[in-house]
């Protein structure tokens, strides 16, 4: 008898290695799908760029999950809610699809209300979906793939998901002093190379804003305000990466870039849901942000 996963603070960095267990299978269509996310799940983040940079709110809707990942794993409350179902759990969306469900219940998950099952739960391939097969529905066109940097976007993506977001929960839960110490040095060296990059780069990809940009930004957004702390990232502080930093604000600048981020939410996510890390649940109250106090306040 398959047991549900209902979803749990990972702290074994290879689960984080999810095979996909409803394949991405999506057809653009008005009021079709609703997105589930957090503004905690950098995952997730790279949809949400997408869908708020393209304006595609208004074809697909969406709900957010709590802050607070407890036993029963990504929970709604009073302010999260399900606005399709009223759960209380994202495991239920997924015990919805398929009752014997025996994965994880993580994020994001786009639902498709039309066959009742999730049509993607694979945060790579919903991005670049949304990317490239909804530009009719866009209300700002944006071509965050172009034919001629198709191939190394997506090599770009995979790097960027195994050597800087994966990397940080590679140092952060790193299980020795050695590989916490390996890890970190490979960490900062994948930094350097992105700053160099951006020393003659506007973006990753020059002038224009990419798909392989929003699967960076999720990333530096987090850094200082979580995995400097938490998870051990301190080897410098970010600000030392001059080009990158400057990316990183930049980015944050555009209004419906910004519209996809919340540090105090996602704080409280990183804090008070991994008690192996922080067992007291207490979310530190900085550090004080230049680039958040000016634009919109803690
Ligand atoms: N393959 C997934 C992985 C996403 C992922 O690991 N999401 C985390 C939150 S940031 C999650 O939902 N974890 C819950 C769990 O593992 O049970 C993707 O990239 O879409």
């Amino acid at each position: 008898m398959p047991i549900l996963d209902k979803g749990v603070w990972r702290t074994d960095i290879n689960q984080l290695d999810e095979i996909d267990h409803f394949p991405t299978q999506i057809v653009p269509e008005k009021d079709r799908y609703h997105f589930y996310y957090s503004y905690g799940c950098p995952f997730a983040h790279r949809a949400n760029l997408v869908l708020h940079y393209l304006g595609l709110n208004h074809v697909i809707s969406s709900s957010g999950l709590a802050p607070e990942m407890l036993e029963n794993g990504w929970t709604f409350n009073e302010v999260f809610k399900d606005d399709l179902f009223d759960s209380r759990h994202l495991y239920e969306i997924y015990t919805r699809a398929k009752a014997d469900y025996s994965g994880r219940a993580s994020l994001p998950v786009l639902w498709d209300k039309k066959v009742n099952t999730i049509a993607s739960h694979n945060s790579a391939e919903l991005a670049f979906h949304l990317a490239t097969q909804w530009q009719d529905f866009a209300q700002h066109s944006a071509e965050l793939v172009s034919p001629e940097l198709h191939d190394d976007i997506l090599a770009m993506n995979e790097w960027l998901n195994s050597q800087i977001t994966m990397k940080v929960y590679q140092v952060g839960l790193a299980n020795s002093q050695v590989k916490y110490e390996h890890q970190l040095a490979k960490l900062f060296q994948n930094l350097t190379a992105l700053d160099e990059r951006l020393s003659e780069n506007r973006y990753l990809f020059g002038n224009q804003i990419t798909l392989s940009d929003f699967f960076l930004f999720p990333t530096l957004i987090r850094f200082e305000a979580v995995y400097a702390d938490l998870y051990k990232t301190n080897l410098k502080p970010l600000s030392a990466f001059e080009n990158l930093y400057r990316y990183m604000v930049e980015l944050y600048q555009h209004p419906r870039i910004q519209a996809t981020v919340d540090v105090p939410h996602t704080k409280r996510f990183y804090y008070y849901s991994q008690p192996a890390l922080n067992p007291t649940r207490l979310v530190p109250v900085g550090p004080q942000l230049a680039w958040l106090d000016n634009s919109k306040g803690e």
